[in-house]
């Protein structure tokens, strides 16, 4: 095999994000952009030769040439083996069995997970460590660093590898394995659920609608709804993965999947229905004329986890990021097990993990997940669900109500204001770190400020620590109220402002969830001076 070193200049413009560097396709297209950046991830992988590494994406537009590029890279960066999905493709949970299954290093994924795909949308590279999880903060930090050094790259010269077939081929010394990208990861949901009982709700009378919103869970929901669960052929809507994912927008919530919404609040609606994004991991749960909150579907499954064979022996613990509602904490203390709160972003939950502290985990943002892997996981969560309704024979409404009248009802929304100006973003969050002093004990209509800080998470596994996680201000009743900027997006800046307010009442857990948070929304608006500073009235999403 021949190599090439090719003198380049350093050119990363910022550090990679929440999940990983996610940049317009015609960022990743600059000559030596995204070889550079591959060359500084593989700098920080300490003894890479000869070692293993599992590389795929979410087929959006770009995924096949920067797939092409990496393997040339891997190879002549000495790496040993590399297990490759057919075209290309991996879920993000798929990655993340695969990489703990076959004791690889690590990982590269290639999306942009929810965010559009197309030559003129978005696309990304994430990379994901031995554990299965995403690289840490401080990884994330030593590849900025080296981006910002490297002078050459090294890559292999040969022509495109054949990736549509499965096979066993190498580039040099390399080995590599193009593999089916579902077997793996479909088995391993084998294991953790019980399929027999799965498969007499799916083929009775029970009726559910998957939508894969034509990204990449179509294949993975598939084999294992229609084929090995025996569901009727069209409970999966939207199944061929697209590279523009049919010029949707593959984020599971009430605006982007709305086909899939209305149906569920129609007169047709099917008993179930759910929904996952661009990469596989996250879920949106609806049942008949109802949809549930991703904070509360983490504690309904957390409740009910002793319906799901892997789980029955019981929960460790739970973990939930900052802004998830405090629905899953008050099913940890009913069930006496720990309950943590991380910073936002999956790579939180790994050490508490690894560590055995916690079981179940999740985040307000439709991702939910368990310790079978190191990532939120979109189908695992369907499964989890399915597994409940098929052991309760309840609808998902009752489910609902019954979890509510035991534990009070989490009115919960989330307020999104997109591509805002990036420095209205940092003045408005400026804005609120000045007024954290006075905000303390204040009290508004009716309610008392108990706490206004940013948050700052120390790990209780490896004692590091995490500041500046976002603004919050903890009611004395049990109301919430936070603020963040996101780190997923790809132009300007996106504001998300998160409201939270228990209710015990039995008589009010049916009511409109942005009537009960009305206060809340407008406090949080007034004190982040919205309106003033992006003349907007109203946020992009709500959620
Ligand atoms: C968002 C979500 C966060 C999630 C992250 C990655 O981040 O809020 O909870 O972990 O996306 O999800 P941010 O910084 O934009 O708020 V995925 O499915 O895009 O990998
Ligand atoms: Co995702």
């Amino acid at each position: 095999m021949e190599t090439r070193t090719v003198a380049t200049n350093p050119f990363l413009d910022q550090r990679a994000g929440t999940s990983g560097l996610r940049k317009k396709v015609s960022v990743f297209q600059q000559p030596h952009y995204l070889e550079n950046y591959i060359q500084s991830l593989f700098l920080c992988i300490p003894d890479l030769a000869g070692k293993t590494l599992v590389l795929g994406g979410d087929g959006r537009y770009f995924n096949r040439q920067a797939i092409q590029t990496i393997i040339r890279m891997a190879a002549a960066n000495g790496l040993g083996h590399l297990i490759v999905g057919r075209q290309g493709l991996f879920s993000t949970p798929a990655v993340s069995n695969l990489i703990r299954q076959r004791s690889a290093v690590g990982g590269i994924i290639l999306t942009a997970s929810h965010n559009p795909a197309g030559p003129h949308q978005d696309f990304g590279v994430k990379y994901n460590g031995r554990n299965g999880g995403p690289a840490t903060e401080q990884f994330t930090d030593s590849v900025w660093a080296n981006s910002r050094e490297i002078k050459e790259y090294q890559i292999a010269i040969s022509s495109d590898i054949d990736l549509e077939h499965e096979s066993h081929t190498a580039l040099g010394d390399m080995s590599i394995e193009v593999i089916d990208p579902v077997h793996d990861y479909a088995s391993l949901m084998e294991r953790l659920f019980d399929f027999d009982a799965l498969s007499r709700l799916l083929s009775g009378t029970f009726r559910m609608r998957f939508d894969a919103l034509h990204a990449i869970t179509g294949p993975y929901a598939t084999d294992i709804f229609e084929k090995r669960l025996g569901a009727p052929e069209g409970t999966v809507l939207n199944g061929t993965p697209l590279q523009d994912f049919g010029g949707g927008h593959p984020d599971p919530n009430l605006v982007y999947a709305k086909p899939l919404a209305d149906l569920m609040f129609s007169a047709q609606s099917p008993d179930f229905g759910a929904a996952s994004d661009g990469d596989g991991d996250r879920n949106m749960i609806l049942g008949q004329g109802i949809f549930v909150t991703p904070s509360d579907s983490l504690a309904v499954l957390a409740a009910n986890a002793g319906c799901i064979p892997a789980y029955a022996a019981g929960l460790k613990g739970i973990a939930r990021s900052m802004p998830t509602s405090q629905a899953a904490d008050a099913v940890a203390e009913s069930l006496g097990i720990p309950h943590f709160e991380t910073p936002t972003g999956w790579k939180f939950f790994g050490n508490l993990l690894d560590a055995g502290k916690i079981t179940f985990c999740g985040e307000e943002s439709f991702g939910t997940g368990s310790d079978h892997v190191r990532e939120k996981d979109g189908l695992w969560a369907v499964l989890a669900w399915l597994s409940i309704l098929e052991h309760t024979r309840l609808p998902v409404r009752d489910i609902m109500l019954q979890h509510w009248q035991r534990h009070g009802r989490h009115y919960y929304s989330r307020h999104d204001y997109e591509e805002i100006p990036a420095e209205t973003g940092q003045e408005i969050m400026d804005t609120l770190r000045a007024q954290l002093p006075v905000l303390q004990g204040q009290q508004f209509a009716g309610r008392q400020v108990h706490i206004a800080d940013d948050f700052t998470y120390t790990d209780p596994v490896d004692g590091t620590t995490s500041q500046h996680q976002g603004i919050r201000l903890l009611f004395t009743d049990g109301a919430r109220l936070v603020f963040r900027i996101s780190g997923t997006g790809t132009s300007g800046a996106t504001l998300r402002v998160y409201h939270e307010q228990h209710e015990k009442d039995p008589e009010r857990l049916q009511r409109d969830p942005q009537r009960v948070l009305r206060d809340l929304v407008m406090l949080g608006r007034g004190l982040a001076r919205i309106e003033a500073l992006t003349g907007r009235k109203a946020p992009t999403v709500i959620t």
